[in-house]
């Protein structure tokens, strides 16, 4: 099944696609034709299930840490929902997409809570940024978490590394899954990544830098692959590779789908925003191709 979808373009050729189920962006390919993204060749495409691969949002909860005690699904609603096109434009250097979804009888059996939510993809050259915003367009105050769960594509994730949270504290979810409130400190060193590894920092000041083995392999210097930023709106940063035995486990994935993705998600996920009614709240990643 082909799901709707809407294609942004500049003329140097850099491209993304986005579907309106979950305003999933799929694929991000910069002007020399390189995807930039990770989707699975496994990932389900039938309007109904999350998208394994690709930007998807994670709204307006994280994982299954339910707001309120409500029936949510796994990382919220937003990404398994088909969101609407809210307009479209571009000149040679920016095309630009806003989609949005709204509460509706689906949303509000799961989350009783009345908003709005847009999502802005803004292509650039060598960048994409994406932006969230949400209204309360209710009463009251509600709670939420979010994160924008992107799947970055690495040749080889053994030969990769991420460079940037030197200092931050992390939750590692591999080690300390039972014990939410753990926390240790990243060292200096790059992150590598020689097993499944599933950790929310405390969100960087600085942008953090993706590398990879340059190659031919026998080269041992790192090539900077793409920049990593987030606004100042998303307090944690989520780092995960489902590793080896975690991703033969995943119908959605093929055995060896883990060598070629890095998940660095922009999130607010330890203290959910309580957002007034009438407010607006906004936040967005940025990813450039290096
Ligand atoms: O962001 C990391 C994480 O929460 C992991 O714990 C892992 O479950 C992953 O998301 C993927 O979740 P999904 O529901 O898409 O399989």
């Amino acid at each position: 099944m082909t799901l709707p979808q809407v294609r942004l373009s500049l003329p140097a050729g850099d491209e993304v696609s986005v579907a309106l189920h979950g305003a999933h962006v799929l694929s991000w390919k910069t002007a020399e034709g390189r995807e930039r993204l990770y989707l699975s060749p496994q990932a389900l495409l039938d309007g109904k299930s999350p998208i394994r691969g690709g930007v998807p949002v994670c709204f307006p909860q994280f994982n299954q840490r339910v707001l309120g005690g409500r029936a949510l699904p796994k990382h919220g609603f937003a990404r398994v929902l088909p969101w609407a096109v809210r307009g479209q434009s571009g000149t040679a250097q920016l095309a630009q997409l806003r989609l949005a979804l709204q509460d509706d009888a689906v949303t509000r059996a799961q989350w009783p809570h009345a908003f709005e939510a847009l999502l802005d993809i803004t292509l650039t050259p060598q960048a994409l940024r994406i932006e969230f915003s949400v209204t309360n367009t209710d009463a009251v105050a509600w709670p939420f978490a979010l994160a924008l769960h992107s799947y970055l594509r690495v040749d080889d994730i053994t030969q990769a590394s991420l460079d940037g949270l030197g200092g931050q504290p992390y939750w590692d979810a591999v080690t300390h899954l039972h014990e939410p409130g753990h926390r240790q400190v990243q060292g200096p060193q790059a992150l590598r990544f020689a097993a499944e590894t599933d950790r929310v920092y405390a969100a960087s000041p600085a942008p953090l830098t993706l590398s990879q083995q340059a190659l031919p392999a026998d080269d041992r210097a790192l090539e900077p692959m793409m920049r990593i930023s987030q606004s100042r709106g998303f307090s944690e940063t989520v780092v995960w590779n489902p590793g080896a035995v975690l991703s033969a486990s995943l119908a959605d994935m093929p055995d060896d789908g883990f060598r070629h993705m890095l998940c660095v998600e922009a999130a607010t996920i330890d203290t959910p925003v309580q957002l007034p009614p009438g407010q607006t709240w906004t936040a967005s990643q940025t990813l450039m191709a290096l």
